[in-house]
């Protein structure tokens, strides 16, 4: 056991990865990891001058823009802050609130839980922040944020420049079972895999940050790696 700890500290330094618990993803132009653009990956290519178009009436389209999964345990609501493109030609239908963007939450099998719909302030063409607050739907352990906005009848575009994603009132709550990396209920060397696997990747969907800050310092870095195997060590 000894070799292999060596092993998984060593491979853990080289990598000199940390993570910070609770991290909701975040969207730019230039890092966009995981999102999703209209039901598929995005590419690069999608975004033109620093923004991702989510609508054109003039040409039909509708789409929706789709964060990486994230765990929802311990948020009490998501609180974000979305720079949006408007450009609108007024006419007798114009009214603001079709230029309106929505974010909704749904669950991993992309069915939707909840929603909440934000509206400009200015017509013409602006770019705003918009201002939006999702509580965290009750018994949703992991989700993902959709944004999509509303298939105007009036000549406009909108996109989105880039999304600012807060976690709000994640106040730490007491672990089912600390140690417990992959939620599955029991402690054993799946959780130290599970563990790596997302320090070297970065994804947190592969853990339940809260069973995998075994020191409580909240980070969740090799130092945990060391104390999840000597937990391990401990009980055998
Ligand atoms: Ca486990
Ligand atoms: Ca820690």
């Amino acid at each position: 056991m000894t070799r292999i700890k060596t092993f998984i500290l060593l491979a853990a330094a080289i990598i000199g990865l940390g993570a910070h618990a609770q991290e909701l993803p975040q969207f730019s132009s230039s890092s966009f990891d995981g999102w999703s653009y209209n039901g598929g990956t995005l590419d690069e290519t999608e975004i033109a001058m620093g923004k991702i178009t989510l609508y054109v009436t003039r040409q039909g389209l509708v789409l929706t823009l789709t964060s990486p999964e994230f765990q929802c345990t311990g948020i009490d609501s998501i609180a974000a802050e979305v720079r949006w493109y408007t450009q609108s030609f007024f006419d007798d239908n114009f009214v603001l609130s079709k230029t309106a963007l929505t974010m909704a939450i749904d669950d991993t099998e992309g069915n939707p839980i909840d929603s909440v719909t934000c509206v400009p302030t200015i017509s013409g063409v602006s770019n705003q922040n918009l201002k939006f607050s999702l509580p965290m739907p009750q018994g949703l352990t992991r989700g993902r944020l959709r944004f999509v906005s509303w298939q105007a009848d009036v000549t406009s575009c909108g996109a989105i420049k880039w999304i600012i994603l807060t976690p709000i009132g994640a106040s730490p709550q007491p672990s089912v079972l600390v140690g417990d990396v992959d939620n599955n209920g029991s402690i054993n060397i799946a959780d130290v895999t599970t563990l790596i696997d997302y320090l070297l990747s970065g994804n947190s969907v592969l853990i339940n940050p809260l069973n995998a800050d075994l020191i409580n310092d909240g980070n969740i870095n090799i130092a945990d790696v060391t104390a999840l195997i000597d937990k391990l060590l401990s009980v055998r």
